[in-house]
């Protein structure tokens, strides 16, 4: 197929722009009309709207390097403000090795052995808060519940946990481009890395969680011994945050399609899907980089080397050629194959730790409570990285 003429794909769509933050979804559904790859001018990047094409990319390592940066910043031009990821920001045969540690520590079997704790501690949660009546749904649910299971299953104790969030948040606003939120949370860089990195040592893990099996796979010789601590940090960076931001979203769109929450209380065995409906809906990590380590194409179109390529999640997720009334949140579609994952070797490791933890907390909600009323407006996080809510003032009817 012949190129297309840049003219042709130049667009001024900006994704990190806060006023397109509230309903990104008309601008996304521009794109997918105007093309299958589109150059964005403004932040220099390339953009891929619709879900044939964001697939094709994943498909494709060698087109499409991770070890060129998963955020904005181009890694194969500058140095980045950490040291790169050695499962998210490598390419094979590095992350090969990695993911095959994290993915076995991560297993159904590993999840079946925390779905019980995970399932007691939500439940004394909602309980609390359905007793309260009146409560941030974002504070005192979504940030709290992960919190409550997650540093207890890597094997770090409670101290400084308030790093955890500063450090989740950095890594997610550092995969934009810099701005004021950013720097802000950098200014705390100092003590918040400082406190990373002794989590991450051995020492600092309990025996038998997820960050002594990647020490335990140092010892037999998987990964090296200088490895073991930064693929710790992996559960740091990408452990919580994400879940705190995909629960927030979940709560928030069922609560805003009081018919979907009906349907839900009706069927709590049903939250599992209806939280991955609310992530092909309204994707919490609503984009993902590649960069090209040479010159290459998408769908006809020369894409040159070393140039950042921005794979628009949220917008595959509503491709009118892939879901039937893909604006509608409907909690019983067959929901499966969303993107809010990714697909391929660097889809999320940590996807069924995500979904026990959702379905934890919707089905403890929805086996209690009849309907969410909002008491006041929501409010965004100014993050260009995670799409997340920072509050969301609620009442609960109980059943
Ligand atoms: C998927 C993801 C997000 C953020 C950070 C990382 C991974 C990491 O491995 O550091």
């Amino acid at each position: 197929m012949a190129a297309i003429v840049l003219d042709d794909v130049n667009s001024d769509f900006d994704p990190f722009d806060a006023r397109t933050r509230i309903d990104p979804y008309p601008a996304y559904a521009r794109l997918r009309a105007a093309g299958p790859v589109l150059r964005l001018t403004k932040p220099g990047i390339w953009a891929v709207p619709r879900c044939d094409e964001v697939k094709a990319v994943f498909a494709d390592h060698v087109n499409f390097s991770n070890a060129g940066g998963a955020g904005i910043a181009n890694h194969f031009k500058n140095k980045p403000w950490r040291q790169p990821s050695i499962i998210l920001e490598a390419d094979p045969p590095l992350h090969t090795r990695t993911r095959k540690v994290l993915a076995r520590i991560m297993s159904p079997g590993a999840m079946r052995r925390l779905e019980d704790q995970f399932k007691a501690k939500a439940a004394t949660l909602v309980d609390g808060l359905v007793a309260k009546g009146s409560f941030d749904a974002i504070r005192e649910l979504a940030e709290v519940f992960p919190l409550s299971v997650f540093p207890d299953a890597l094997g770090i104790d409670f101290d400084g946990r308030e790093n955890l969030l500063t450090y989740g948040a950095m890594v997610f606003a550092g995969f934009g481009p810099e701005n004021d939120y950013f720097r802000n949370l950098m200014a705390r860089a100092p003590t918040v890395l400082q406190w990373v990195t002794a989590k991450c040592q051995r020492e600092a893990l309990s025996p038998g969680s997820f960050g002594a099996q990647v020490y335990e796979a140092a010892d037999t010789g998987e990964i090296t011994q200088d490895e073991a601590p930064l693929l710790v940090r992996s559960f740091l960076s990408a452990g919580l945050d994400t879940t705190i931001s995909g629960i927030g979203m979940a709560l928030y769109n069922l609560a805003r399609h009081p018919r979907q929450w009906a349907i839900l209380a009706a069927d709590p065995s049903l939250s599992r899907a209806a939280f991955d409906e609310t992530l092909r809906f309204d994707s919490s990590a609503p984009y993902v980089f590649r960069t090209t380590p040479h010159e290459t194409e998408i769908a006809g179109v020369r894409i040159g080397q070393h140039e950042k390529i921005l794979l628009l999640l949220a917008s595959a997720n509503r491709d009118e050629t892939r879901w039937e009334r893909p604006d509608e949140l409907d909690i019983t579609r067959r929901v499966s194959g969303h993107l809010a994952f990714g697909t391929g070797i660097h889809g999320c490791v940590g996807q069924m730790v995500a979904r026990l933890e959702a379905e934890a907390v919707l089905s403890a909600l929805a086996t209690r409570v009849a309907s969410i009323e909002f008491t006041g407006d929501v409010a965004y996080r100014d993050s260009s990285g995670l799409r997340a809510l920072s509050s969301m003032p609620v009442r609960v009817v109980p059943k």
